[in-house]
């Protein structure tokens, strides 16, 4: 049976050009700062993001990581949405490794922080309080649907933050999808961001790889950060060439993604025990509840997974689907039969 993968961008496989992009990669020890291909992905993303530098990373767990650790010291206080990839699906990773003290504020359904609250929640300098140190935005937003943060939102965060002595760190693990809905030059989107981390290996299709992104000396500790860690790798220039690949060849065909999940969320919107707003789909993510006391969102996920449809229940009502670029539209049409044959009371 021909399998359709909605259970994450990540699933993607490296394209032909990426493979042979890393069949013929030149190569070199990174860690001795030798391997060109390395420098050319970290050249090329700096510039695609408008900052000065760039670190490859293996994931987007460690570029946020990685970017956490430089902006905070130990006791340091970071205010992030309650949704946010960071305080929910990173194993804790910044209080476990970073001391780094949490201040969760709630995410809007469309992603945002209101920026009233975050202006509350910055602390008074104050024996008895931790330090505010940061502002972590989610971009576009996981856990809300893929919901996109415009320009004008990220402008008025980097605003408030910067005016308070704060730093801003984006998770733009799905940066380019939200440049594309948005249909601005994604240096746009960023420019009041200190570090951005955008993953490689999700919609763009890269197997392996992140990139975090911001000035000189802050990407000079991220370095160090990331060899902390256990990240500086080799040869890795095998792996940075799909991503070059994913950057130049990958980015634009992003919005076919965005329109097969409009079609996927108008199609399944009407189906008995659906809960879902189609209007909040923006790009690849379609999050919907199902409301139905015969049926629970595993036993959905199971009748799909018997015709070949794949999804994640995410806990409580909430199931997700992501298209990308092995989910033709074709593939959708098929995703939605399987649907309406799994909700047929
Ligand atoms: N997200 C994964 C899962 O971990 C949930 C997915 O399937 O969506 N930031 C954001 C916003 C992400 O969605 C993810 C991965 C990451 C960071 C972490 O990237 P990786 O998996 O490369 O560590």
């Amino acid at each position: 049976m021909n399998i359709i993968d909605l259970r994450s961008d990540t699933v993607t496989k490296p394209t032909p050009a990426m493979r042979r992009a890393m069949y013929d990669a030149e190569v070199g020890d990174d860690v001795l700062g030798d391997d060109p291909t390395v420098k050319r992905l970290e050249e090329l993303a700096a510039g695609k993001l408008g900052k000065e530098a760039a670190l490859f990373v293996p994931s987007g767990t460690m570029g946020n990581l990685v970017s956490l650790l430089v902006h905070c010291g130990r006791g340091d206080e970071m205010i992030l949405g309650d949704q946010a990839h960071i305080y929910v699906y990173e194993a804790g990773g910044s209080a476990a490794v970073g001391s780094i003290h949490p201040r969760p504020l709630p995410n809007r359904p469309d992603g945002r922080i209101d920026l009233a609250a975050v202006e509350a929640a910055i602390r008074p300098n104050d024996v008895h309080a931790p330090r505010t140190k940061l502002l972590a935005l989610e971009n576009t937003h996981n856990r809300c649907s893929g919901a996109v943060l415009p320009v004008a939102y990220m402008d008025a965060a980097s605003a408030l933050a910067h005016g308070r002595g704060l730093a801003l760190h984006l998770d733009g693990a799905r940066v380019f999808n939200a440049a594309v809905a948005l249909g601005v030059d994604v240096q746009t989107l960023v420019a009041g961001c200190d570090s951005v981390n955008f993953c490689l290996s999700k919609g763009l299709g890269a197997p392996v790889g992140s990139v975090v992104v911001g000035s000189r000396p802050f990407i000079q500790e991220a370095r160090r950060a990331r060899k902390v860690l256990g990240g500086a790798m080799r040869q890795s220039g095998v792996l940075a060439a799909a991503g070059i690949v994913a950057l130049t060849e990958m980015v634009e065909r992003l919005a076919e993604d965005h329109a097969h999940a409009a079609r996927l969320a108008q199609g399944i919107a009407g189906l008995p025990g659906i809960v879902l707003d189609p209007a909040a789909v923006q790009t690849n993510i379609v999050i919907f509840a199902l409301e139905r006391t015969d049926l629970t969102p595993q036993q959905l996920a199971a009748r799909l997974a018997e015709q070949g449809v794949w999804l994640l229940t995410m806990g409580g009502p909430r199931l997700r689907a992501v298209t990308h670029h092995h989910v033709t539209a074709q593939d959708v049409e098929r995703a939605l039969a399987a649907f309406a044959a799994a909700l047929a009371p």
